[in-house]
């Protein structure tokens, strides 16, 4: 395809609530909304990095400016046969999966709608409809345990908690009493060290599916060293950014289950990588989120649509996070169940007039 434009789009919409977490209390997201206008088609990526580098090193400023001077111009100068190679194309520039993300997600969005095919079928997704879970920030103990009581009777599938030192036996312990059977998860994003063995040691007594990023944001070592520690396998989150980090931490041993974020690993190609190489292995695979607004859910949806997605992901009903979204599709999940939404690419619009008012700032580049 040739690219006649695309569109950089700062929105910022509010959470219904703070989302607390080890590392950060959110209280709205900020996120890049890229639309890719090409043969009166348009597409539409999300970006998933912070204002500040608190998940990962990349920033939204950082993101903008590498699209503006790098990425936009590179597409608008060569457009785009297959998008599978797409992000090699932008090998030159180092790193910043996040942002490369962005750009390729409006580029695999634009070309499904161009062939009037859901964005799955491009992927491999034979589902229409995948299990979800959710995950519930740190809030005091009756909150969090009644809103453990309150998605388990929604029907969701695994219940994830976020821990940090001092906030992880204390929850799980009135947790796990009222239901033992629960498939359950912790995620520490990186509050733990190996000098915490003790507590991980006690963690590792609840029964959990797994426990997602213990120990620091970009670690193998320390993670592969952990594992044989605990019965409890581990899971990675922050630190896999790419097929090869993944590739790394499975033969370091470093984590037993993947999150697969597509905005952190550097899209749909790395993505699909990501999966053939986890299917080959026999490691399961589960879809993340970062609280996206309908454009990164929806894209979330049809990713977990591939096989290789057999644990159920972070891609919970967009309500639980939004007074309103900015597509003109619901994505709500009943009892754990997300339908994808069919159509052409990811299947949802943009609702413009609400979209509009929650943006900060548009601008167009063209060819
Ligand atoms: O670590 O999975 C994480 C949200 C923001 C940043 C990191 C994480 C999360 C979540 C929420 O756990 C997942 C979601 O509901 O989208
Ligand atoms: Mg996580």
């Amino acid at each position: 395809m040739l690219v006649d434009e695309v569109e950089l789009r700062v929105v910022r919409l509010p959470f219904r609530s703070v989302f607390k977490t080890s590392f950060a209390a959110e209280t709205e997201k900020v996120a890049i909304i890229a639309t890719v206008r090409s043969d009166g088609v348009e597409g539409y990526g999300e970006s998933v990095m912070d204002v500040l580098p608190s998940y990962r090193e990349e920033t939204i400023a950082g993101a903008l400016h590498l699209l503006r001077e790098a990425l936009v111009p590179a597409l608008l100068a060569k457009g785009c046969g297959d998008p599978m190679d797409l992000v090699d194309s932008w090998n030159v520039w180092r790193g910043n999966p996040m942002a490369k993300a962005t750009l390729e997600l409006a580029v695999w969005d634009c070309h499904a709608r161009q062939l009037d095919t859901p964005l799955r079928e491009l992927l491999g997704g034979q589902r229409t409809e995948i299990l979800v879970g959710a995950s519930l920030g740190m809030n005091p103990v009756p909150d969090t345990f009644e809103s453990v009581r309150q998605h388990v009777a929604q029907g969701y599938k695994r219940i994830k908690l976020k821990i940090e030192p001092g906030w992880d036996v204390v929850i799980l312990d009135p947790v796990r009493a009222e239901f033992p059977d629960i498939e359950l998860t912790v995620d520490a994003n990186s509050a733990y060290t190996l000098d915490d063995i003790d507590v991980l040691r006690k963690i590792d007594q609840f029964g959990l599916h797994y426990i997602e990023q213990p120990l620091h944001w970009d670690d193998l070592v320390d993670h592969a060293a952990l594992a044989p520690q605990l019965d409890t396998p581990l899971c990675l989150d922050e630190t896999l950014t790419s097929p090869a980090r993944v590739k790394a931490a499975l033969d370091l041993g470093a984590c037993a289950v993947v999150n697969v974020k597509v905005g952190r690993v550097g899209g749909l190609a790395a993505t699909k990588r990501i999966h053939d190489m986890c299917v080959s292995r026999g490691v399961p695979m589960w879809c993340g989120g970062m609280l996206e607004t309908g454009i990164g859910r929806a894209h979330n949806i049809h990713v977990a649509t591939m096989p290789g997605f057999v644990y159920p992901g972070d891609t919970a009903s967009a309500s639980r996070t939004y007074a309103r979204d900015i597509t003109e599709q619901a994505l709500e999940a009943d009892n754990g169940i997300m339908p994808v939404p069919s159509g052409a690419g990811i299947g949802v619009t943009l609702d413009r007039p609400f979209l509009d008012t929650v943006t900060q700032s548009v601008e167009v580049i063209r060819r």
